[in-house]
């Protein structure tokens, strides 16, 4: 068994070469993106075994990302190709400093991913790995990846630990995507959400009210943005912990909540206690937002360490 199996779209990322509107860029670079498959190479970076699984086009972008995210050393070998469908594509603008604002283009309805359905993905691939993860951006690809991710989400004795992002993104969902997002996040053991998101889907304002409404997972970690985040763990003493984010000069935003549930992962799996889940869930997220791309590089494990045992001011 694999540590972590990750499920959901990848796609090749176009990154502009310069700031500016999607209207005025004229130059791009090819890169990769998805957050669940950013999840899985990021924790195949911190040095775990990991496994993706997703649906791709028999076509030259679906070879790139197999060759892309295999040569993270993640395991690709369950990832379907669709003949019929195209792979994913995204477009996205520069952080712009002043206002934080993005443009995202999405060109991915009807995608090969779009397809994902219980029928055809293998149940043995998605089981056995210590925890599987996933995101709601899969629950607004379709009907068939929406009851997948019930499937997969359902508790029943045995599972892997679920781990599940709520990643809300209200261009891809044709309805309102809160209560199908809430139930998903209810069947999970370990969820993370921003403080943004959970206002935008929920109406909930601050992290106490969202544990309240969200009480079923054991872990629960609430973003909050350049201020840090917040975990309640029924597990662990105090319950409740907070851990500031190191400040950082943000070049790209897209990308940080991937890399930061992949450095809590990473500690989970290393039996670390939250407050160290947390920092290194900071820590990867540090490395991608001062990166181009919506993947960082990643900290080795021994660095991060090393990192997440400072104090003083880098940790308030
Ligand atoms: O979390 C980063 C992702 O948003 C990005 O890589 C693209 O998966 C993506 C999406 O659906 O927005």
């Amino acid at each position: 068994a694999v540590d972590v199996v990750c499920l959901g779209e990848s796609m090749v990322t176009f990154l502009p070469s310069r700031p500016g509107r999607l209207a005025d860029v004229e130059s791009f670079t090819r890169s990769i993106g998805g957050a669940e498959s950013n999840v899985a190479c990021a924790l195949a970076a911190a040095g775990h075994t990991v496994r993706w699984i997703g649906r791709v086009g028999a076509d030259p972008f679906g070879d790139h990302l197999l060759a892309a995210i295999g040569a993270y050393g993640v395991d690709v070998s369950a990832v379907r190709r669709d003949p019929a469908r195209p792979t994913g594509v995204y477009f996205r603008t520069a952080h712009d400093r002043a206002s934080g604002a993005h443009e995202v283009a999405y060109y991915r309805a009807g995608s090969a991913a779009s397809a994902m359905a219980a029928h055809n993905t293998d149940p043995d691939a998605v089981r056995t790995g210590r925890v599987l993860h996933l995101s709601g951006i899969t629950a607004a690809l379709s009907d068939d990846c929406l009851a997948l991710l019930r499937d997969l989400t359902a508790r029943h004795p045995g599972r892997p630990l679920v781990s599940f992002d709520v990643n809300h993104r209200p261009a891809l969902w044709r309805g309102p995507a809160g209560p199908a997002l809430l139930e998903l996040a209810r069947g999970a053991d370990v969820v993370f959400v921003g403080a943004d998101e959970a206002r935008a889907a929920w109406g909930l304002r601050d992290a106490s009210d969202i544990r309240a409404a969200l009480p079923e997972p054991d872990v629960l970690v609430v973003k909050q943005g350049s201020r840090g985040a917040t975990a309640f763990d029924r597990n662990a003493p105090g319950a409740r912990e907070f851990v500031p984010a190191p400040r950082v000069d943000v070049v790209a935003a897209v990308g940080a909540g991937d890399a930061f549930a992949a450095g809590f992962l990473s500690a989970t799996l290393r039996g670390l206690p939250v407050r160290d889940r947390l920092r290194h869930g900071h820590l990867m997220a540090a490395a991608a937002l001062t990166a181009p791309g919506d993947l960082g590089p990643v900290p080795a494990r021994a660095h991060a360490d090393r990192l997440a045992a400072l104090d003083g001011h880098t940790w308030g």
